[in-house]
């Protein structure tokens, strides 16, 4: 068997762009059979995830962002204000557009907001190409591009499937190396494993007022009831770091830090589960996981 096994890659991606564009169409396309839609329980995250697509390559997972328009009233600002934070936070943007659409003043704030956004990648996306001519498709091209520096370009069309599949591969070219959050073949809506990971990271990135990146991830390993007492629920979960300061900082003076972000994490976790909760925290740097041939089987997240 070849011993270099090859890299998996994870992250997640933020799909914008106006009403009607096809958003949820081109999920729905993603999707196929492989994809888990998540629930629609409220979730405590400010991302809310909207589906989970999973290959050999990796997985993406899809967020989805309050929207990008022009605030009218403080709350819209304040809304604005969050999505523009998740849009820092994500591996990649998706900015959709419906190529039949006249360029106007809404694409105009999206492009204004997403300068703003500097730090993760933009692909535009062309889509209801079946509604048009290629020499039609050239000059929206020219003009996009004149208008923002997009990482790719990609013409789709999200009903008819057409290119979908380059833009999954182009995706995953996009993504830095990371675990499977979710299990592959993930086909039931349980989301709470994950919920109970993101509010353990909510803390982390709380406490330690953002000294380490938003890429830590929190995986639950385990989520039983006790031995002792089976009404309460115990919960195992490792923080992958990058690097080992980050750990450090996590851990904190003879492991303050980690204390403390288990006591918070657990006041959120018990309200969420109304039972008696115990968490076990343990933080590894990410190399431990990055040279595991298969993550899956480590992560059981499922019994
Ligand atoms: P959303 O508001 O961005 O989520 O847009 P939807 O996914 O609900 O799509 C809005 C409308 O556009 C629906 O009627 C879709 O069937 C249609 N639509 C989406 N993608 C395409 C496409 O690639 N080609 C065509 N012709 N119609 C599309
Ligand atoms: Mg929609
Ligand atoms: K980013």
């Amino acid at each position: 068997m070849n011993q270099e096994s090859k890299q998996i890659k994870s992250g997640f991606v933020a799909i914008i762009g106006r009403p009607n564009v096809g958003k949820s169409t081109l999920l729905n396309e993603v999707i196929g059979q492989k994809v888990a839609i998540m629930s629609d329980k409220p979730q405590t995250t400010r991302n809310k995830i909207r589906a989970v697509f999973t290959n050999e390559q990796g997985q993406i997972v899809f967020i989805d962002t309050p929207g990008v328009h022009k605030p009218k009233t403080k709350l819209g600002q304040y809304m604005m204000n969050i999505t523009l934070t998740s849009l820092q936070e994500v591996d990649l943007i998706l900015y959709l557009i419906d190529v039949t659409n006249k360029f106007g003043l809404g694409e105009q704030f999206i492009l204004e907001q997403l300068k703003e956004v500097r730090s993760t990648p933009v692909f535009l996306i062309l889509n209801k190409i079946d509604l048009v001519t290629p020499e039609q498709l050239l000059p929206i091209i020219e003009q996009y591009r004149s208008l923002f520096d997009f990482k790719e370009v990609i013409p789709i069309s999200a009903l008819k499937g057409n290119n979908v599949k380059t833009l999954l591969s182009e995706i995953f070219e996009e993504l830095p190396e990371g675990p499977y959050y979710f299990p592959p073949d993930q086909v039931v809506e349980s989301p709470e494993r994950f919920i109970v990971a993101e509010l353990i990271r909510e803390k982390i990135l709380h406490l330690t007022r953002e000294e380490v990146p938003h890429s830590i991830a929190v995986v639950v390993e385990s989520m039983k009831p006790g031995e002792e007492n089976p009404n309460t629920v115990v919960i195992q979960a490792v923080i992958y770091t990058e690097r080992p300061s980050q750990k450090a900082i996590i851990i904190g003076k003879s492991g303050s830090m980690l204390k403390e972000i288990g006591k918070k994490a657990r006041e959120d976790i018990e309200r969420l589960l109304g039972t008696k909760t115990f968490i076990e925290l343990w933080v590894k740097v990410k190399e431990d996981w990055k040279n595991r041939d298969y993550l899956l089987k480590d992560f059981g997240y499922f019994e």
